[in-house]
Parts: structure tokens; sequence; C-alpha cells
């Protein structure tokens, strides 16, 4: 589609699809505002239509990106859509939120049986292993939602969110504590945007493919074929810590128990050195990355999926199954 201004001049007009929360919006606009800079002549036109994930295929507003915090991602996208672009991964780690009426406090200061909220297993069952003097209770709803729950009320001593979203929002100075991967290790994906295209929309996949950050690409299709191994959706408790330093990439990957008294954990590394070989339009969990070589994010799969082996090999199965059963008979 076509448009064209006063002065006669034609741009292209590129429908990108949006949600509602606030979050959505912030992270939609902040990509808008890279491509526009990086693409002058093009028009962005961004849909106030709801877009759940590949609701791109939708006749109603059939739009031709749409952003998404890559954590929320499948490691299988439905067909016909992939990840035409990862962003430079911005702070993975989590981040304690605490009541005003804590200041000053941390994880480890807060009173027995003081209650953090989070949802996240996989926060859940690391934190109540490493801070047993802490009780643990479901928090639901937008960021927006959860910080009015936290500082309206008294029933949260804390909560934990991520600190990529939290600073998006423009709340870093809410930020009393950053999780180290001693305390908490992150989920797979997290703080990285991802841009979703329809796999066949040659021109788009080229247009987004410029927003890709290499290490974070690596990172991520490491972290996503470990999770994708271990045959876990968004809502296990899988966390991964991740790390590109002279020319290796290292990737720790860890499975727990609901409350992370049974846990495993390991941690693996291959050389990412540079390669010319130029790629063909291959995805690899759900992400095309044409420019970047082949053969290293191949090698990047394989560092996940050997990790998920090892860990399978020495029980990581039976961890999530009864982990996954517990959860759903809550
Ligand atoms: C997923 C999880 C959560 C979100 C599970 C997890 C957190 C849920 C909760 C897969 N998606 O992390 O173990 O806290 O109850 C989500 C957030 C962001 C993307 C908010 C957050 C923003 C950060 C980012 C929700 N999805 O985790 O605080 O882009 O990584």
């Amino acid at each position: 589609m076509f448009r064209q201004d006063g002065n006669g001049k034609v741009s292209r007009v590129i429908r990108v699809g949006t949600r509602k929360s606030q979050l959505a919006r912030i992270q939609t606009d902040s990509v808008a505002e890279k491509l526009k800079e990086l693409y002058p002549d093009i028009h962005l036109e961004i849909g106030k239509k709801a877009a759940p994930l590949s609701c791109i295929s939708c006749v109603c507003f059939r739009v031709d990106l749409v952003v998404h915090s890559l954590k929320d991602l499948p490691t299988t996208l439905p067909p016909g859509f992939t990840i035409g672009a990862v962003l430079k991964r911005e702070n993975p780690h989590d981040a304690v939120v605490l009541h005003p009426s804590n200041a000053g406090k941390s994880l480890d200061t807060l009173p027995e049986n003081s209650v953090i909220g989070t949802s996240s297993l996989r926060r859940a069952a690391q934190l109540k292993k490493r801070f047993p003097h802490l009780d643990f209770k479901d928090i639901r709803g937008n960021l927006n939602t959860r910080l009015k729950k936290l500082d309206e009320k008294n029933d949260f001593a804390a909560i934990i969110l991520a600190a990529a979203g939290l600073r998006r929002m423009g709340w870093e100075s809410r930020i009393s504590q950053i999780l180290e991967p001693e305390d908490c290790m992150y989920a797979v994906g997290q703080g990285a945007l991802a841009v979703e295209v329809r796999a066949r929309d040659a021109d788009i996949l080229e247009m987004v493919s410029i927003l890709h950050d290499r290490d974070t690409v690596l990172r991520c299709i490491a972290e996503r074929a470990f999770l994708r191994r271990l045959e876990g959706g968004c809502s296990v408790p899988v966390a991964v810590h991740t790390q590109v330093k002279d020319s290796q990439l290292y990737l720790t990957g860890a499975v727990y128990s609901l409350d992370g008294s049974n846990s495993l954990k390991e941690t693996m590394q291959v050389s990412i050195a540079s390669s010319e070989k130029v790629d063909e339009q291959v995805q690899r969990v759900g992400v095309t990355a044409n420019k970047i070589p082949g053969a290293v994010q191949d090698e990047a799969e394989k560092l996940g999926i050997e990790l998920a082996d090892l860990l399978l090999s020495k029980g990581a199965k039976e961890i999530l199954t009864v982990a996954r059963q517990l959860n759903d008979a809550r």
C-alpha cells in the first residue's frame, strides 16, 4: 500500500499491530521510531486494534509487523510467521520493587514471612530456595495494575519484575535491587524485543532485518533452542544466563521444582568466531536472521540443544513434568 502526501510524494505504508497495554505501546513506538529513522520514506501506521500473537493474519486489520517481548513468543511460531528482528537486549535481569514502607530493605533483610508478589514459577522457584524466610504469592495484571496493587494495598512487601520492562515504562527509579544470577537467573529471551512478520513478506523481512543485534540473536537462539528441546513453554520453571565473550557463547541453563528444592544447572560454551558464509532464508527457533552467518547461528542452536540434552540425561524431564502437574493442580 502506498500513500501520497500534499506534495505528491509517495511513501510506502507499513501497518504496525499493537496491543492495548502501555508497555506494548511503548515497545511498538520505540521500534517504529527506529524504523522511521532508518527509512525516512516509509509511512508507519500504528493500529489501534488489539493484535494478539500472529493476529497479523487477521483480515480485519492486516498488519505487516508486530512488536513483542521476545520472552512472550513461543519457540515455534505458527506456520507462515517468523521473527524478522531481535533488537539489542537491554538488562535481562529481574528486579525487586519494594512497597514504599520497606524503603531501604532488600530481599535478604525483609522481615520473616514478608509476601513477595510474582506469578512466575521460574522466579518463585529460585527465590524460595535462596530466601526461605519469604512467602510468595501470585500477582496478576499488566505492569500498571501490579504496581498499583503493590503501592495502594498492604498485600505485598515487594514484587519481582523484569528490569527491562520497568525501564521501558520509565519506572527505573523504583528498582531497589537487580537480581544477580546467583539469586535468580532470567527467562529465555527476557529483555529483548522481537519483530514478528510474515515469513513470505520478503520486503518487510529485509526492511526489519537491519534491526537485528548479532550477539542478542545468537544468545536468544541458544536460549530458545534450550527451552524448545526441554519442551518448555513460557510458564515452566526454566531459567538461563548467556554471555558473549572473546568469540565464545556461554549458556547456563537450569530447571527447578516448584519450591526450588530440586534443580539441575549446567553451563556449556561454543565458539562463534565470525564466518563469511551468508545464510539462505532459514528459520531457527522462529528467528530469521539472513545477515548473520548461518554456520554461527547453527552453533548457537546446537549449544542450546546439547545443554538441554545434558540436563535431560540428568532427569530434567521428571522435574519439569512434576512441576507442570503440580502447577496445573493448583
Ligand atoms: C513470561 C513470564 C512473565 C511474562 C514468565 C517469567 C512474568 C510473569 C509474572 C513468559 N512473560 O518471566 O518467568 O511476573 O507473573 C512479561 C514482562 C515482560 C515481557 C513483564 C515481566 C517485559 C520484559 C521483557 C510477562 N513479558 O517479566 O516483569 O521484555 O523481557
